[in-house]
């Protein structure tokens, strides 16, 4: 029988999660969704026969009909519909962030613990990247050495002017973050960042671009740059440096064009291109571990706060201009991996 999943927010990603979970995705049907922009919500349906439209996301959750529950709204509002779906005893998959705070994320840890049972997925569907799942089992089987070094470019082609600075790091980079933690299975435990030169393209309040320098528990030093206004494509890299070699992401595009006096690989314009098959590889395991007792192998809720505990000290290691320790709270039994 086909999962009935409700999707709540049909913007950009919620309507591409849409169309991933109706095309690509098997055992699941999206049987309703639910914005505040009933025109929008209704576009991301047409032509999925039954799918019910809901103006309160909450009607939503309550619905019979849905078995479980994607949250793609804006990320301020994550945390309270994803605090409903637990109180609904219904699984959950929450775009990333978890929350933009840490409070929020620990609001939403807390509840799962007294539950005592794992319900919510964060969407961190770079875990599910061919080239970083590579790149990861490169490190495990040890044929890399130990890591040493991460250098990380993070790229956008440009960002809503008004942006805060805040933003690049626990929206963007906090990709980052739960990536160098994931490939390296190691926390991260300092973190510091410098505000290079301005963009003078970009208009104020955002600073833009960042560096970032994270240390994980074990020495391995990750930089990440974020250029949020690149204008040129949407880039995202990631090289690792180890004892007996580097091993890097391959560029996104599988061809080399040579046309106007010129040759390269075409870069994508934005991350739901760049990553397409991660996100479908990523709803399909989510939808596979519906209904049985194994959660999806993606970030739990505890990966989501952690990624946001990291980011929101490098926020304020910026403003102090200092590196800065990052002091995790044990993690809870829920979370222990077999
Ligand atoms: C956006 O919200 C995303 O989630 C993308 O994956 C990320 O690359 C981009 O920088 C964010 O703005």
């Amino acid at each position: 029988m086909s999962a009935r999943i409700g999707v709540i927010g049909t913007g950009i990603m919620g309507a591409d999660h849409v169309r991933t979970l109706a095309r690509e995705v098997s055992g699941a049907t999206v049987c309703a969704v639910a914005d505040v922009d009933d025109v929008r919500a209704k576009a991301a349906v047409d032509g999925l026969a039954d799918a019910r439209v809901h103006t309160d996301p909450h009607e939503l959750v309550r619905d019979d009909r849905v078995d479980a529950v994607l949250v793609a709204s804006s990320d301020a509002t994550h945390e309270e519909f994803v605090l409903a779906c637990l109180a609904a005893g219904k699984p959950v998959l929450c775009e990333k962030p978890l929350s933009p705070t840490v409070a929020g994320c620990r609001q939403v840890v807390d509840a799962e613990v007294r539950l005592a049972r794992r319900l919510v997925s964060v969407g961190f569907m770079r875990r599910f990247d061919p080239g970083y799942v590579a790149l990861r089992e490169r490190l495990r089987s040890g044929a890399a050495g130990a890591a040493l070094l991460l250098h990380h470019v993070h790229r956008n082609v440009a960002q809503p002017p008004g942006r805060p600075t805040s933003a690049l790091v626990t929206g963007s980079a906090v990709h980052e973050i739960d990536v160098t933690r994931w490939l390296l299975d190691e926390e991260v435990v300092t973190v510091g960042g410098f505000l290079p030169r301005r963009s003078r393209l970009v208009a104020e309040p955002t600073h833009d671009p960042l560096f970032l320098v994270l240390e994980t528990a074990g020495g391995v030093v990750a930089d990440v740059e974020v250029f949020a206004n690149a204008q040129y494509g949407y880039d995202v890299r990631c090289e690792l440096v180890a004892e007996r070699g580097t091993a890097a992401l391959a560029p996104a595009s599988p061809l080399l064009v040579r046309q106007d006096a010129a040759a390269g690989h075409e870069v994508p314009p934005d991350w739901r291109a760049r990553f397409a098959d991660a996100y479908r590889r990523e709803l399909q395991d989510w939808v596979d571990a519906l209904g049985t007792e194994v959660p999806s192998c993606g970030a739990s809720a505890w990966d989501g706060y952690v990624a946001t505990a990291v980011a929101e000290r490098t926020v304020e290691a910026i403003g102090a201009g200092s590196r800065l320790r990052v002091d995790l709270p044990p993690r809870p039994a829920l979370y222990d991996t077999a």
